[in-house]
């Protein structure tokens, strides 16, 4: 007899249910698990459609658990097809003794919290009310087929099929006249199976979609053998990746190299045959639009390739989406079912359907009769099986009306106002955007720590809090906002689905990032949850994520290159080094003109390089000093940034070079810096520019003499400059500050390399001088207006800061921005990391009001 109360009720028995299971059952909760299919497997239960076949190889789509599995269980193929993964899943099921602590053929209609008891009720199908003090819902991403929503569907007399419940004994369409209406994943690993039993064949094609060859065959020698000689290396590697597979990170972006060198890189990554390798070949396919053009060109000429007739070749080459934000497909020789005489493509963009009619289907005046029509229409997924079930939370909530305007949830596992309510691979988190094996792990692991530790510590409930809500949810935006995901109607941002709302569904962080936050949560006491019971509580609100991600990101990449530190190096090497990573940046926008030349130093000619925009000038003249700690880079170091900034302000930028350390050391950049001012002034009308609306600006040490000539233009009779726009300067020798001890690890510009730089420019005693540390200038008063940039996680975001606060103190009108979640190096990266573009922004409008009105 079953029971009727349980510690947890778990709504699914797919690979999420059957792990979360036997964890519930290892750590002595009682549990119910209900499934409305009549065996385990989950989606690999449902979609039988004939090709179906997992895109992710199978070295990393299995369970890590159980380790004898890796010797028990032989994969036959690199992506195993659906038959074997359900058997794998029975498998596990068996050996586990799973079936028995699994309801089958029930489905959960009504779940409610009951406030009073501190307990989830739960009504079934079979008319049965379990009650529970955890509810989890484990019902996957992809499991609700949508309505096809195509007038006429229910009037065809012949065979219908839906690729998401195919039925159990196959279909054999030999002689058959076949319409297949979707060209997603399920459709193009169906089409070739159809296409070759089917007397005739229609394709409607709504949105041609990109996709690659899987070339299956055995497992890929190298990936098991790396994970037989290290499995816990090599899964770590998987839990920590950005997508849950161990995989090369991209070091260079698209749009560093050519157009051919790219295509050579991409075709490499195209013969590995994996879906997530093609999208991580350049740093920059995710975020930015001609990055990801590149990789779109190569693969629409993939189909050009394969499929004879251009014109068909063409209807089926993607040109409206970007590469990556609908789910890319892999395939066994898709494309090649356009190259049979019995196939036919109907492009219903050009050639709508206007009717499914009792023997066919109607369009564009046409009509076509067939024997079966197959529905291939994807699902409404992530949030469709979740508020398919009422639930109903803390004071008559239903979670249907708190999602209305898109879900809304604490790390993709929780959401307030439904206590011991759990997600596995919810909205919010990773999920359809990860090996789904390595995150519904992750998962089941932490609702069973958080279980056994509440129940340790005798805690009854466990609730996000709504700040923590709220900040999961600016940084998921935060994420979404960098990539190109929003710009496409997906089904990842719920656009498949009419009526529903559109947001990015999954958590675009990257799995490893997204685990580290998870666990962070955890080990600093639930942070973001109340938790209460037994008249105790635990509220701990937060703040739970502040870099910005794509510097995370970023951060991350060069964790794994495991880079010499700078301060290990001659300033030589550290010149060269800083050359060759120059070369694999982006080069920032297009300008009108940019011109080379050189000026009188203080100590004979140093160059320069000249940004015009592309308007008719003359325009207002902004002198830029590069950043490098005074050691390193020159006037064309910064190119991208200047590029961004001439482009966006509308101003001309000259960047000039000054001599550096440890050649020359104190005051010699300082004096370069004056010398070029004073001959730009003097010149700026000759240069294109307006000789009365000078200003500077400097990044890092650049951002110091930037101070430092601003002082002694006022000192000195002139020019009269416009504004100092400081970017993450350098403002005070002394490096006391807190930010040196909060970020002088781990952000790029670090606390060691700091003092390198200041060891091999200036002696001690010469760091006093205002022309080294300005922030120690007797007075700011009179100085230019001032606009002044510091990055959250830079160990100079204080002296920044302090800067900032001394000017205004004197009287000078200043604009502080802070960039949130940035770090000393990020905002300069142009096309490179998105979350600078705003900074950037702010910073040109900056430099257009020090001009404004003249
Ligand atoms: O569904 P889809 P799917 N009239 O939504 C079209 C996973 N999966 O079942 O793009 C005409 O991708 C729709 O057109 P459009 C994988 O994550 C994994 O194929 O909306 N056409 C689209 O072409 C995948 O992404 C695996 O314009 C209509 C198609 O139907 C997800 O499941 C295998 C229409 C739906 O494509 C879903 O894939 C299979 C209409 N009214 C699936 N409505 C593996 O890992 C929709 N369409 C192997």
């Amino acid at each position: 007899m079953a029971e009727k109360d349980v510690d947890v009720v778990v709504v699914g028995a797919g690979f999420a249910g059957m792990y979360l299971l036997h964890e519930l059952r290892k750590q002595g909760f009682s549990s119910r698990v209900l499934e409305a299919g009549d065996d385990v497997g989950g989606t690999w239960y449902w979609n039988r459609y004939p090709g179906a076949r997992c895109d992710i190889a199978t070295t990393d789509y299995q369970y890590t658990w159980d380790p004898e599995l890796l010797d028990e269980w032989q994969w036959s193929e690199k992506h195993a097809a659906q038959p074997e993964i359900l058997r794998y899943a029975q498998y596990v099921a068996k050996k586990h003794d799973l079936y028995s602590g699994i309801d089958f053929e029930v489905r959960v209609d009504k779940a409610a919290w009951d406030d009073s008891a501190k307990k989830w009720t739960i009504h079934t199908s079979t008319g049965e009310t379990i009650t529970c003090r955890h509810y989890v819902m484990a019902t996957g991403c992809l499991s609700v087929p949508k309505d096809p929503d195509i007038p006429g569907t229910d009037r065809f007399k012949g065979n219908v099929y839906v690729t998401g419940r195919w039925p159990h004994e196959g279909v054999d369409f030999t002689g058959q006249r076949v319409a297949v209406i979707g060209t997603g994943s399920s459709a193009i690993q169906s089409m070739p199976h159809i296409a070759s039993q089917a007397k005739q064949l229609v394709v409607f094609q709504r949105t041609p979609n990109f996709s690659m060859p899987a070339f299956n065959g055995p497992q890929p020698p190298d990936r098991v053998a790396r994970l037989k000689a290290d499995r816990i290396a090599y899964q770590n590697e998987a839990r920590m990746s950005p997508t849950g597979v161990p995989m090369e990170m991209a070091t260079v972006s698209a749009l560093a190299v050519s157009r051919e060198e790219a295509f050579a890189m991409l075709e490499k990554s195209w013969r590995k045959g994996e879906l997530l390798q093609i999208g991580a070949t350049f740093t920059d396919v995710g975020i930015n639009r001609a990055a990801n053009e590149v990789v779109c060109d190569f693969m629409r000429s993939k189909i050009h390739e394969v499929v004879k007739d251009p014109e068909t070749a063409e209807t089926l080459s993607p040109r409206g989406h970007a590469y990556g934000t609908k789910r890319p497909c892999m395939d066994t020789n898709y494309f090649e079912v356009f190259n049979m005489p019995h196939v036919r493509l109907v492009d219903i963009r050009k050639k709508p359907i206007t009717s499914i009619t009792e023997t066919g289907i109607d369009f564009d005046g046409e009509s076509i009769e067939f024997d079966s029509i197959v529905y291939a229409t994807g699902f409404d997924a992530m949030t469709g099986a979740i508020v398919n079930v009422d639930i109903t939370g803390k004071n008559g909530l239903t979670l249907k009306k708190k999602w209305e305007n898109g879900p809304l949830t604490y790390l993709g596992l929780t959401t307030v106002g439904f206590p011991n309510f759990y997600m596995i691979t919810g909205p919010g988190s990773p999920s359809v955007l990860s090996n789904m094996m390595v995150s519904i792990e992750q998962h089941v692991e932490w609702i069973r720590d958080a279980l056994v530790d509440m129940r340790d510590k005798g805690f009854e409930t466990i609730e996000p809090t709504a700040a923590a809500e709220e900040d999961w949810r600016v940084h998921c935006t935060d994420c979404a906002d960098i990539t190109l995901f929003q710009d496409t109607n997906s089904w990842y941002m719920g656009a498949n689905v009419p009526g529903k709302p559109r947001v990015l569904l999954p958590y675009i962080g990257g799995v490893g990032r997204y685990r580290r936050i998870c666990t962070e949560a955890m080990q600093r006491g639930f942070l973001g949850f109340e938790l209460q019971g037994n008249g105790k509580q635990q509220l701990n609100p937060g703040p739970v994520r502040l870099m910005q991600p794509d510097v995370e990101m970023m951060l991350d990449v060069m964790a794994t290159l495991e880079l010499p530190p700078i301060e290990a190096m001659s300033p030589a090497e550290a010149r060269g080094f800083m050359d060759a990573s120059a070369t694999m940046r982006a080069p920032g926008p297009d300008v009108g003109e940019i011109v080379d030349g050189t000026f009188p130093g203080a100590d004979g000619d140093l160059e320069y390089r000249v940004y015009r925009p592309a308007s008719a000038g003359p325009h207002p003249v902004v002198v830029y000093y590069h950043g490098g700690g005074w050691v390193l880079g020159s006037h064309t170091s910064d190119d991208p940034l200047c590029r961004d900034l001439c482009k966006r302000a509308d101003v001309m930028i000259i960047s000039v070079n000054y001599r550096h350390a440890p050649e020359a050391r104190f005051p010699a950049a300082v004096d370069d810096a004056w010398a070029a001012l004073q001959w730009v002034a003097k010149n700026a009308s000759v240069l294109g520019g307006k000789p009365d609306q000078i200003a500077v600006a400097g990044w890092s040490a650049g951002g110091n003499l930037a101070a430092v000539v601003a002082q002694m233009a006022r000192d000195n009779g002139g020019p009269k400059l416009k504004g100092q726009l400081l970017l993450t300067p350098v403002t005070d020798g002394s490096r006391q500050s807190a930010s040196y001890i909060e970020n002088g690890e781990g952000y790029v510009l670090t606390k060691n390399v700091m003092e390198w730089f200041w060891n091999h420019y200036a002696s001690a005693e010469d760091r006093k001088s205002v022309k080294a540390s300005p922030l120690l200038a007797p007075s700011l008063a009179n100085l230019p207006p001032a606009m002044i940039v510091t990055g959250q996680f830079d160990p100079l975001r204080d002296e920044g800061n302090a800067y900032a606060h001394a000017l205004a103190d004197a009287g000078v009108p200043v604009k502080r921005l802070q960039a949130r979640g940035h770090i000393h190096t990020s905002i300069t990266m142009v096309d490179m990391l998105p979350s600078g573009q705003s900074v950037r922004a702010h910073m040109a409008s900056g430099l257009r009001e020090f001009f404004a009105g003249e």
